[in-house]
């Protein structure tokens, strides 16, 4: 008999590092395309390269991926969890090669083939898993903490069909549903190892021993699973790769088999479909209130089952949950996974038997809560009866937290009832709610507002009693956009000059950027600053060309409003003032006007009603005025319908001005107004969220800013103000608002814009007719300096020289640093 060969241990080992020449990764390419793919390179289609490309770069991040999550477990740092309702990602293939290194090098192995790189990046899908901001600095977040070194883990939702597709059918928005995973997604892992059942409804069975305290035991009458999807994001130069875990619903049972045996075909899937709803589709209500009872499931869901994932971690390198705030922050992304406060408490008490005080010091210095708006609309709260019904002992924990919350409150602060009111995390005023944004303010040891401006008003507004009660629990953290995406990736030509001007420091560290401003001076850079905006220009003039058969002249100012549509942003201020300057065309044709095109794009929530009318108007004026000679080339106006994070990759380094002219106190941050500002426009704006701070650091030459402040707004609100008087005295404004009223962009409905006009009339409540004048004559100004190029292209260059504060690199270092105690340089 002849002895059995002896099998060598594989080890632990990662595979020796991949070699990244083009020669190599053509070769793996091919083999992907023939062995996962199944595909002769002469047969393989354009979807097929994409997919063998992604599948080449994914196997080099997965050998930095185990690198990380390796020395993150023998190092025993602590993690960072950043619990998000949207991560809105956008594609990741440029992402990935360009953090990797490897954009050049993949362009020659593609070519050998005759298939051009930039052809297949432009066949990735949108993971549009985010409605605007808030999901787009969730996505930002996770790439600077990569980025960075910090350990992190971004929990979320696999939402099915992602933020609906727009188009504009005579000139109204119309939403059609988003299939991202059509052609299946590379990117992601499922880990069906790590999947966990989620509990809805039943009831709490209360368990008395004598002499012990009372346990509950809560018993759910329905349970779903929830299923981990993985996908690694890689940080800048590949240093450290965390994970983004999605979670997909599924049915425990996926078929009543009884019931399909009883010949009950559709009725033996009503479970599971009931499940899968869940995370079937992205609420698409932004700064608005989406409550269902929908909604209120996809938030438990996905926080319960981040919990259990991250306390099963937890116990399985420490042997209890005693230090869990010592190797965990997590980090609540607004309200939306505010209920993990109550989850984590039962967890706490009745699985893992903790007292009530010990847990609640636990939880409190594991969460962080961040607030991303003040607006009413926007601040969740949840009926009590719902709330009772889907989550029965979360409810009774929430009502101790808050009997604690008021206790302490009247006793060491001696609050009044209408101190305590405010505080308490029921409102009694509505029908009886849960207040998520109070939840997650007591149960988080810092919170934290997204701008300077935004964190004062929360102090003096929403949360101001308890502010008081916890003087020192709110910071601020200035929001930030990554670099590489913003700049790098989407703007090659402006990189690639920054870097021969100034050396490639800034790539590593954006605040070296700063090395660029003395370069305002130098008119040769100036000059070819100036080639590569318009570059960029004629690029998006081309894609308008392309899809919407307009023709703009790349010379023109290209002023843009991109972000979503909503009635504080003020789109229809601005729509007022091109309607203004489009009269004042017609009239003073003789006038040497600064030719412009505006540019809009955004999605309205479904059901709001007054943004689409906006959209509306937008296209409206749009065909009137790009269709009347008399304008000739002076004025354009562009409605590009579906933005999304590709279209504003292309969008933002062709803006020659940015307009953030949202009613000041609203907009809590803004993201959208540094990327602009990063790629060298100039921002026409309000002294709102993040304009503030860009003021400060660009300089008040080197923007425009109009319009009344926060404070005056308020005034006027609480004086009653309205439109009327203003209207009256400005015949700009009253000749647009006419031309609106009488039908002159609706012909076929001439009322279509009645609501609209007669709202500004009677109330004014964005203050549109307040501040328009000031907008106006900021415009004028802008026209003027346009004609003087060197001054307006030096202005230009001061802005991308100043702006790399606001790096989201920068705002995760002050997260890591005074919120979290994680990341490098944070170990005890
Ligand atoms: C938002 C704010 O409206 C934005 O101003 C902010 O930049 C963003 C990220 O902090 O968060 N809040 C919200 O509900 N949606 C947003 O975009």
């Amino acid at each position: 008999m002849s002895a059995t060969p002896k099998i060598e241990p594989m080890g632990a080992k990662v595979p020796e590092p991949r070699q990244n020449d083009p020669d190599t990764l053509a070769r793996q390419i091919v083999e992907k395309l023939t062995y996962s793919i199944g595909k002769h390179p002469e047969q393989a289609r354009k979807y097929d390269w994409l997919r063998a490309t992604t599948l080449v770069v994914r196997d080099r991040i997965i050998d930095h991926w185990f690198a990380s999550t390796d020395r993150v477990r023998e190092s025993k740092d602590k993690r960072v969890y950043y619990l998000s309702m949207e991560f809105l990602i956008g594609r990741l293939l440029r992402d990935a090669i360009n953090n990797l290194q490897l954009t050049e090098p993949v362009r020659e192995a593609l070519k050998r083939y005759n298939v051009e790189l930039d052809m297949v990046e432009l066949l990735e899908p949108d993971a549009a898993l985010g409605n605007g901001g808030l999901g787009r600095l969730a996505a930002c977040f996770m790439e600077s903490m990569a980025s960075t070194g910090v350990p992190g883990v971004g929990y979320g939702i696999r939402y099915v069909h992602g933020f609906f597709r727009q188009e504009i059918a005579d000139g109204a928005q119309v939403e059609l549903p988003e299939t991202w995973l059509m052609h299946g997604n590379p990117w992601e892992f499922e880990r069906r190892d790590s999947s966990y059942e989620i509990g809805f409804g039943g009831k709490v069975i209360t368990q008395s021993e004598p002499g012990k305290p009372q346990r509950h035991v809560w018993r759910p009458s329905e349970r779903v699973l929830a299923v981990a999807f993985d996908t690694p994001i890689v940080g800048w130069r590949g240093s450290q790769v965390n994970t983004l875990r999605l979670w997909s619903a599924q049915a425990v049972d996926p078929i009543l088999l009884d019931a399909f045996n009883d010949g009950d075909h559709i009725g033996a899937l009503v479970e599971s479909n009931k499940a899968e709803a869940i995370t079937r589709v992205l609420y698409p209500a932004d700064s608005h209130q989406a409550g269902q009872e929908l909604r209120l499931r996809q938030e438990y869901f996905f926080s319960a089952a981040s919990l259990q994932d991250i306390i099963r971690r937890h116990l399985s390198e420490n042997e209890s949950l005693d230090n869990l705030a010592d190797k965990v922050a997590i980090q609540l992304n607004d309200t939306h996974p505010a209920v993990s406060v109550a989850e984590l408490m039962r967890l706490l008490v009745d699985v893992h038997g903790y007292v009530w005080s010990k847990a609640w010091t636990i939880t409190r210095a594991t969460f962080g809560y961040t607030n991303h708006t003040l607006l009413p609309e926007a601040l969740e709260h949840w009926p009590i009866s719902l709330f009772e019904r889907l989550l029965p002992r979360q409810m009774q924990i929430i009502y101790q937290i808050n009997a604690d919350v008021i206790r302490e409150a009247a006793q060491d602060k001696g609050f009044n009832d209408q101190q305590i009111a405010a505080i308490s995390l029921i409102d009694e005023g509505h029908g009886r709610r849960v207040r998520m944004g109070q939840l997650a303010f007591v149960g988080s040891h810092a919170v934290n507002g997204v701008s300077a401006l935004h964190t004062e008003l929360m102090k003096e507004t929403v949360f101001n009693n308890l502010h008081e009660l916890y003087p020192d629990r709110i910071q601020n953290k200035t929001n930030g956009v990554t670099p590489r995406r913003w700049l790098m990736e989407c703007n090659p030509g402006l990189t690639g000059l920054l870097k021969e001007a100034i050396g490639p420091a800034f790539l590593d560290d954006t605040e070296k950027l700063a090395d660029a401003d003395k370069l305002a001076d130098d008119s040769a850079f100036r000059d070819r600053f100036t080639a590569v905006k318009r570059e960029n220009k004629a690029r998006l003039a081309d894609i308008i060309s392309d899809r919407l058969a307009i023709t703009l002249n790349p010379d023109a100012i290209f002023d843009i409003q991109v972000k979503r549509i909503h009635e504080y942003k003020r789109q229809f201020l601005n729509i007022i003032e091109a309607i203004a300057l489009y009269n004042q065309i017609r009239a003073h044709p003789e006038k040497n006007w600064t030719p412009r095109v505006k540019i809009f794009a955004g999605k309205a929530a479904p059901s709001y009603v007054q943004a689409k009318e906006i959209i509306h108007l937008a296209n409206d004026v749009a065909r009137v005025v790009n269709s009347d000679p008399a304008v000739r080339d002076l004025l354009k106006i562009v409605f590009i319908p579906n933005y999304n994070v590709s279209l504003a990759e292309i969008i933002m380094p062709a803006a020659d001005l940015s307009e953030q002219i949202s009613t000041a106190g609203l907009e809590a941050s803004g993201t959208g107004n540094m990327k602009f500002a990063l790629n060298g426009a100039l921002t026409i704006g309000t002294l709102d969220g993040a304009n503030v701070e860009m003021l400060e650091h660009v300089g008040e030459d080197n923007i425009f800013i109009f319009g009344l402040k926060a404070d005056e707004v308020a005034q006027r609100r609480r004086e009653a103000h309205s439109g009327r008087s203003i209207i009256d005295r400005t015949p700009l404004l009253r000749e647009a608002l006419d031309a609106i009223s009488s039908g002159v962009f609706a012909p076929d409905n001439p009322a279509r814009y009645h609501t609209l006009v007669s709202n500004l009339y009677n109330n004014d409540w964005w203050m549109i007719c307040a501040d328009f004048e000031a907008y106006w004559n900021a415009q004028r100004s802008l026209d003027a300096l346009f004609l003087n190029q060197s001054e307006w292209q030096s202005k230009a260059i001061h802005n991308t020289a100043r702006m790399g504060w606001f790096s989201s690199d920068r705002s995760i270092r002050e997260y890591s640093k005074d919120i979290w105690q994680a990341g490098p340089g944070q170990r005890p």
